[in-house]
């Protein structure tokens, strides 16, 4: 355990809140300027024992009911309801919040291109036609000889179904290696439509409906899965389409990217269509004018969490933190507007936002907050909104009142390598594939695949369970492929440069050093997990790694996760056969059936399997011994010990 914050909120140094110093700064700060944020809250906010177990449920009135998660087969709800019930019940609701998230996201994205190519929307267009060809043809669409308006809205009336279809099964499960998909189809898991299935689980688990874990487990599994290969992996491909495929590209990370004399402009948020008119509304030479009339010496547009990855990956636009930093980085008083749109923006920035005199602009009709100004986005008329907030900042840098302090620390490091390009950067663009990966993990250079992903949350030391975790990985040869948050966490700590092959075990040192690459491997934005799945089939359609995902060597992490989407990433991920280990605490009994099923029972069904535990070594270790399993099972163990007796003998014949 160890790092679990549990003190007393007065006892607390910033340092033991934070490995991010930026943060720790600004936490600091915060305590001289009488402000309080997250940490501090966590701190004297003592989580439910029983909420944390989820042994509670509140689904009808006869109730709400307790479980005693001490003994959790002790006693009923009133209904009758067991332990395993609620537990799953609570889960699969968890799974369909996360879902609906990612895929109303996505629905969104899908909205735009409808509009973009029936020619209604001009102030986007589409910019990658390649991936626009190569999407299409991955579902079956005629490509040759066609225009690209044709086969966008063929794309379109297909993709649509990702999210409506009420039977058959999603469009991208063409893309699933076919004895997962055989998996899912034995198990009938194979999700319809978004809608549907979301739609199902939560009538599955209102009162008295499904009273059975096991089949409630499945219905949760259906749903993620349609977040996973429909409305996350719809979302990441259009806005590719729409807004470029990214190729990785150096960019400045940290609080320090914010500029003493330049209006700074925050975006946080989730939607890549707003940001993508900022970057418009900042470079308007009246705007610039504006800002040189106000005294400053130019507009700087940041983001933060994941919009702000899908900018940094596309257009190398610096990103100022993750999901911890979000208040923090307010009590810089640097900030001259922070817009945000939806997902992950706590109430709490409203306030600390007054408190600094930062315009704190809500854009999004889902998503409006007490306190803050609403100025909505309209994608037909996008830059009546980014103007507006462009404004805004301008006059509270004309006017800034509040002493500004900005941390002096920038990390530069690549980001930006979509599954497009890890294709490209291996096998080369006149054979561009995955051989060369398969290669180094049969040979064993690289031991196996990684993905590490999700937030940052507050009950525990900011950004330390990820790095901590990564570092490990990375000396024992697992290449490490990363999105959300997490991403941020390593870019600070220095690991997303190439440089940092060094800090690799010597196989997949010298496969980096080869191919100039950086050990860890930014993917971009949560809903870019799906970038991971994609990379999986890969791995498994190029061959000599098994015939299904859950016979690779590779296994997941979300060492500091605190979202319901992240619950649902976890469950897809499973479900495509994937080792899933989360950190910070898991909301379930130990030592019940329900907990049974999802860390062994999914396994033997031909899935993959949860894991827990708080400590980043210890997951490392859970993680490389489920890579050395699936390295045996393959029959390629030997392959490895060979290849690191190589090295050492090498290095020794270097030495000599
Ligand atoms: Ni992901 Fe993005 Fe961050 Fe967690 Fe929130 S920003 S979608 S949920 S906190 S990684
Ligand atoms: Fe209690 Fe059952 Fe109602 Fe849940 S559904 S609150 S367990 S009576």
């Amino acid at each position: 355990m160890g790092d679990e914050i549990k003190k007393d909120k007065k006892d607390i140094a910033a340092k033991d809140l934070t490995t991010c110093e930026a943060t720790a700064q600004m936490l600091d700060k915060s305590r001289k300027d009488g402000i309080e944020i997250a940490p501090y809250r966590a701190a004297s906010m003592k989580p439910c024992p029983i909420g944390a177990d989820s042994a509670c449920c509140k689904h009808c009135f006869m109730g709400p009911c307790r479980l005693n998660s001490k003994d959790p087969y002790g006693k009923v709800g009133v209904c009758g309801a067991t332990i395993d019930t609620i537990m799953a019940r609570n889960f699969g609701r968890m799974v369909a919040a996360g879902t609906a998230a990612h895929t109303d996201h996505g629905m969104g994205m899908l909205d735009l291109f409808r509009e973009v190519v029936k020619g209604n929307i001009s102030d986007y267009r589409i910019k990658d036609t390649e991936k626009l060809q190569s999407v299409a043809k991955s579902i079956g669409i005629e490509v040759e000889g066609r225009s690209i308006e044709d086969i966008a809205m063929d794309l379109y009336d297909e993709l649509e179904r990702t999210y409506t279809q009420v039977d058959g099964e999603i469009p991208f499960a063409k893309r699933v290696p076919e004895k997962t998909l055989e998996t899912w189809r034995k198990l009938g898991i194979v999700p319809r439509g978004a809608m549907r299935e979301i739609m199902e689980m939560m009538h599955r688990t209102a009162m008295g409906v499904d009273q059975h874990y096991e089949n409630i487990t499945k219905q949760a599994s259906r749903t993620a899965l349609s977040d996973g290969w429909g409305g996350s992996m719809v979302s990441t491909e259009i806005s590719d389409i729409l807004f470029g495929t990214p190729s990785p590209v150096a960019v400045e990370v940290n609080m320090g990217v914010l500029k003493e004399n330049q209006v700074n402009i925050i975006i946080h948020g989730h939607e890549p269509n707003l940001f993508e008119s900022m970057i418009s509304s900042v470079n308007e030479p009246t705007f610039v004018q504006a800002a040189k009339d106000a005294g400053a010496e130019g507009i700087n547009l940041v983001g933060m969490c994941c919009s702000g990855l899908e900018m940094m990956s596309r257009h190398g636009i610096p990103h100022a933190g993750n999901f911890s930093s979000t208040e923090a980085i307010l009590v810089t008083g640097a900030v001259d507007a922070m817009a945000v749109d939806i997902q992950c923006i706590q109430q709490g920035l409203s306030k600390v936002a007054e408190c600094y005199d930062t315009p704190f602009i809500t854009t999004n009709p889902r998503c409006k907050i007490e306190g803050a100004l609403h100025i909505e986005f309209n994608e037909h008329d996008p830059k009546d909104c980014t103007d507006e907030i462009v404004i805004k900042a301008i006059s509270r840098f004309k006017n800034r009142s509040t002493p500004v302090e900005i941390p002096k620390i920038v990390n530069t490091g690549v980001h930006g390598f979509s599954h497009e390009y890890i294709n490209y950067m291996l096998g080369g663009s006149f054979r561009a594939s995955y051989t060369p990966l398969n290669d180094n993990i049969i040979n064993g250079r690289i031991r196996g695949v990684a993905g590490v992903v999700g937030c940052t949350n507050p009950r525990v030391k900011q950004d330390y369970v990820h790095v901590e975790l990564v570092k490990e990985l990375i000396r024992n040869d697992v290449l490490v492929l990363q999105t959300g948050c997490s991403q941020i966490a390593l870019a600070k700590a220095g690991l997303t440069t190439p440089e940092a092959a060094v800090l690799a075990g010597p196989g997949l040192r010298e496969v980096c050093e080869t191919v100039g690459m950086p050990p860890v491997l930014g993917l971009g934005a949560c809903i870019d997990n799906s970038r991971i799945l994609i990379a999986a089939s890969a791995m498994v359609k190029e061959g000599g790694l098994g015939e299904s995902i859950a016979d690779l060597p590779v296994a997941g992490a979300a060492p500091e996760f605190m979202s319901e989407k992240a619950i649902a990433i976890g469950q897809y991920f499973v479900a495509s056969g994937v080792f899933t280990v989360f950190g910070v605490t898991f909301p379930i009994v130990e030592d019940t059936k329900f907990h049974k099923l999802l860390f062994e029972g999914l396994e033997q069904q031909g899935l993959g399997k949860w894991g827990f535990t708080p400590d980043p070594l210890e997951m490392a270790r859970m993680m490389i011994a489920h890579i050395d399993k699936k390295r045996a099972a393959l029959g390629i163990d030997k392959a490895r010990d060979r290849s690191l007796v190589d090295m050492a003998a090498r290095r020794e014949l270097d030495a000599a």
